[in-house]
């Protein structure tokens, strides 16, 4: 009885003294590395390091994620990071869509011109059955998308003159992520894309290699400070980047049940905390964001919806080259849910 009893008190001490982990016997890595693109002061950044806060917090410290940004885990080449991450190189990743859609073909749906005409058309399309389709596309190439964050709808800026119409585009020298569709729309909309890893492109914005740029205005122009280089900026809402935050399948199956639930729902708090901050003043009638580009010397074109659908008509090709690259079923799937959202 007594000796019972002393074992009893032995493992209820060993239980308090080592984590489940160890007692279950699974082996955790002292450091898990998570990959990021952009640099830690971004949304996009604060957003992981919050997700590695929460899950430090929620298992007492047997999940140490550390968080690798502007993409130090692939050599600055961001459109490796789904390799890396399939490789186990990135346990975790806070990812943009369109860096993975060069790997993942059916990512390109958000790289569609002008397909997306507000949150309300977006939010139905990644949190439905696309979305889900989608998660299972990814999680059957070894990869679990865990939550959706945002780096947001991608707006023009340039040094050389305002873009209110499609004439004004051309000629200009843009520089574009390396993924394809990308390079295809801004040639079809008859600019000049120049394809550049985020990395290289802020020294070429303050070079003038290039003329301009795209990128969303609450998760990057305005944290580096996109007025420094250029004065016009075009609020056209051509392409959305979402985020996905994501685990390696092999890494989460290594973490006890309880730990998978704690990084299940931290991912969903810093992903729906970082959309917050990345919509924050670009939402009628809260347009403040454009405000602080307006107050930084830039000028502001708003394009309304008969001008985007000039821009449109101009990526016909894009759209029939794309389509069955991306799955003509799965298009047409978030056409009909944009539709009913309008
Ligand atoms: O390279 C870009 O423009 C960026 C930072 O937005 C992405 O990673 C897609």
């Amino acid at each position: 009885m007594r000796i019972r009893l002393m074992v009893f008190i032995a493992a209820i001490s060993l239980a308090m003294v080592f984590p489940s982990a160890v007692l279950a016997g699974t082996k955790y890595k002292k450091e898990y590395k998570m990959s990021v693109v952009v640099g830690p002061k971004l949304p996009w950044g604060a957003g992981a390091t919050r997700f590695a806060e929460l899950v430090r917090e929620g298992t007492d410290g047997r999940i140490n994620i550390k968080v690798y940004t502007s993409s130090s885990l692939m050599a600055g080449k961001q459109t490796n990071e789904f390799l890396i991450h399939r490789q186990g190189v990135a346990d975790f990743c806070f990812a943009s869509t369109i860096n993975w859609s060069t790997t993942i073909k059916p990512l390109n749906l958000f790289n569609l011109p002008f397909f997306f005409p507000d949150y309300k058309a977006l939010d139905a399309v990644t949190q439905g059955e696309v979305g889900k389709e989608l998660e299972a596309m990814i999680q059957a190439k070894g990869v679990t998308v865990l939550g959706w964050g945002e780096n947001g709808f991608r707006e023009i800026t340039n040094s050389r003159r305002s873009i209110k119409v499609p004439k004004d585009l051309e000629g200009l020298k843009i520089r574009v992520v390396g993924t394809p569709i990308f390079i295809e729309t801004m040639k079809a909309m008859g600019a000049n894309p120049v394809n550049m890893n985020w990395g290289d492109a802020q020294v070429a914005f303050q070079q003038g290699v290039v003329d301009g740029q795209e990128n969303p205005v609450v998760a990057i122009e305005i944290p580096v400070k996109i007025w420094q280089f250029h004065q016009y900026a075009t609020i056209w809402r051509y392409v959305i980047d979402p985020l996905m935050l994501t685990v390696n399948n092999k890494v989460m199956a290594g973490f006890t049940p309880e730990d998978q639930e704690v990084i299940r729902q931290a991912a969903v708090k810093a992903t729906e905390e970082q959309r917050a901050v990345v919509r924050k003043g670009l939402i009628a009638p809260d347009l403040s964001a454009l405000d602080t580009l307006r107050r930084n010397g830039m000028e502001v074109v708003e394009l309304d919806r008969a001008t985007r659908d000039q821009f449109k008509a101009k990526t016909k090709d894009v759209y029939k080259k794309w389509i069955p690259v991306i799955g003509t079923d799965l298009v047409n799937k978030a056409r009909t849910i944009v539709e009913a959202s309008r």
